[in-house]
């Protein structure tokens, strides 16, 4: 298994060679961490933007409005809120979510959780940051050009996103820093992927693997076949609009027989269904193996969960139609899809089920990352089941681009993965940064963070069902809309609520990393995978001596454990 000779180099030595173009599999985490926590920042403020429009019609946004749009006085203009949700989409999708799961913690974790000292490519890992910070670049960039950011939505459908639909330089920039993190992600996905199958320690088959590496694994593999697709798509998206090509114009099909503004839509989804399981995958698994850790048992079914697992990551990748049922595709087509994603019901009530038995009669400890992922566990649970009202032909027709659809996939996409990527922060933060997060402010965050988002999604959901269509500047010009102002306000105080409720998880973060004096012991959680053998923060190259795996990475409770201890190190030989 380890087919590598894995070495250790000296120890870079200047603050360039650190902390800035480090090869170093964990700095580089970091840096994924934190420019995902800053655009966090950004894409919140943006949504607490688009609440303001929908809740206060007309009203300037508070304290930093007038700034912002003087020549409104302060209140949101519509191009401009067509621009909000565009990036909002945009950042949160590409910008935080998919750095902090998949860039800081895909590459935290997998060398640690698999026995390596680095990834097998340390050069293309350090690119693919890099690569990634000069997107983000660009992507702001837009904000700063005189017809501002991009304005056609966070799935760019022409014509939104040619250059009738949206003629300024913004939608241009747009593409391009999309397809310049296409190559970022794409050079991870191939190094995390090689790295899971050269760098395991002796003895890690496959199923010792713990589960967050599997779903980083899974993950990969998706990002690897899909994000050149979209790649694609951008790029022909790009040719369209500065080198006067008919790939996608409306109209261009009847005139000269070649562009289709559907055709984007096929490529758009080909990689936007997979792109959500991407998403969704490292939460699975960091989520299945601490209910296992925190439950204080094995995982339930731990082989099943990575099978059932593979079998959705696997149907992830013949289901897009579903998004397209409104395109007048045939009926033929419609119902493969809706056959085809129903489907993926059974592998996802499997490894559901797999959890609630990991949980049921554990000697469960309620600390920070437990709670959090109880959380996911919820939120998914909604999440999941709203999709089969999606997947089903008859009632998507009436649902379709309806906030219901937008509740849904912040219940999958936004609280899942998020609450999902709070656990691994504060779970993992000893092994990052040496110290831990407090407590105490840690649950309160959890129960606030509910709260608020909860208020938020199901509202959203209450209203979609209502007939509330998404994107809609001022849906309350329109008769039926008009009396869903309340709900919406109510979606915006919890969306508040829970915007403030992220302070505090800020400043604990940065206490933690930057002040607090106090540090974390090896192995705080009291957990055996081989992160946990190794001092806290992980030292230079990880493992002075390269482990040999004896067990799983889930042995808890189990009655022949060696030590006084209710765990096993995956170093040690059960008895
Ligand atoms: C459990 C099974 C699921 C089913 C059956 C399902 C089904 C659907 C369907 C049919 C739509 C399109 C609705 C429409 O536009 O009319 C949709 C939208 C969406 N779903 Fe799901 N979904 C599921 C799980 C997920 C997961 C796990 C995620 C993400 C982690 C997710 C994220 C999204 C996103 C982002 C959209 C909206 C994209 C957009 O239009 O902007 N879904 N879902
Ligand atoms: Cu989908």
């Amino acid at each position: 298994m380890a087919f590598f000779e894995q070495h250790m180099h000296a120890k870079p030595t200047t603050f360039l060679s650190k902390y800035i173009f480090s090869y170093d599999h964990k700095v580089i985490g970091k840096q994924f961490l934190w420019y995902g926590i800053f655009f966090l920042g950004v894409g919140g403020i943006m949504a607490l933007m688009i609440r303001w429009t929908l809740a206060f019609p007309g009203v300037p946004f508070p304290m930093i409005g007038q700034f912002l749009f003087p020549e409104t006085g302060g209140v949101v203009p519509p191009d401009t809120y067509a621009m909000l949700f565009t990036m909002h989409g945009t950042i949160m999708i590409f910008y935080a979510i998919t750095p902090i799961l998949i860039g800081a913690f895909g590459n935290f974790l997998i060398p640690l959780m698999i026995g390596a000292r680095d990834m097998v490519f340390p050069l293309l890992n350090m690119l693919s940051f890099w690569i990634a910070f000069i997107s983000g670049l660009l992507l702001l960039a837009g904000l700063f050009t005189p017809l501002g950011a991009a304005a056609g939505g966070w799935t760019s459908y022409p014509t939104l996103s040619t250059l009738i639909g949206s003629p300024g330089v913004g939608q241009t920039l747009w593409a391009l820093a999309i397809f310049v993190l296409g190559v970022s992600s794409t050079m991870g996905a191939v190094n995390y992927i090689t790295t899971i199958i050269v760098l395991r320690a002796p003895g890690m088959g496959y199923f010792d693997m713990p589960l967050s590496v599997w779903g980083l694994g899974l993950t990969a593999i998706l990002n690897a076949i899909f994000i050149p697709v979209l790649g694609a798509g951008v790029l022909l998206l790009i040719f369209d609009r500065v080198f006067g090509t008919t790939f996608f114009l409306a109209g261009a099909a009847a005139t000269s027989g070649t562009g289709d503004p559907i055709l984007f839509q096929h490529v758009f989804w080909i990689f936007g269904h997979p792109e959500v399981y991407i998403l969704i995958l490292p939460a699975w698994g960091i989520v299945s193996d601490l209910l296992s850790f925190f439950a204080r048992k094995p995982a339930f079914g731990a082989k099943a969960t990575a099978l059932s697992m593979t079998s959705i990551t696997i149907l992830s990748t013949i289901v897009y139609g579903h998004h397209m049922f409104t395109t007048q595709m045939s009926p033929l087509l419609t119902q493969s899809f809706m056959t085809l994603t129903m489907t993926i019901s059974i592998p996802s009530a499997i490894f559901f089920a797999n959890w609630l038995g990991t949980i049921w009669k554990g000697s469960i400890r309620f600390h920070s990352p437990m709670l959090f992922s109880l959380g996911v566990v919820f939120v998914f649970g909604l999440g999941g089941l709203t999709g089969l009202y999606l997947g089903t032909v008859t009632t998507d027709l009436y649902l379709h681009d309806t906030y219901f659809v937008v509740g849904h996939f912040h219940y999958t996409m936004a609280a899942s993965v998020l609450l999902g990527g709070f656990a691994a922060c504060y779970f993992w933060m000893p092994k990052m940064f040496g110290t831990m997060m407090n407590e105490f402010w840690a649950k309160v965050h959890f129960w606030i963070t509910m709260l608020g988002l909860n208020g938020i999604f199901m509202g959203m959901m209450v209203v979609g069902y209502a007939g509330m269509h998404r994107r809609l500047y001022n849906p309350f010009v329109y008769d039926f809309m008009a009396n869903l102002v309340p709900i919406n306000t109510f979606i915006t105080w919890s969306a508040i609520v829970m915007g403030l409720a992220q302070i505090i998880f800020v400043v604990n973060f940065v206490h933690a990393v930057f002040f607090k004096k106090e540090k974390s012991s090896d192995n705080p959680w009291e957990v055996g995978t081989l992160e946990w053998t190794i001092p806290s923060p992980a030292p230079h190259y990880n493992f002075k001596d390269l482990p040999v795996v004896k067990c799983g990475p889930h042995e808890y409770g189990n009655p022949n454990l060696t030590g006084d201890r209710d765990f096993q190190y995956q170093t040690e030989e059960l008895a």
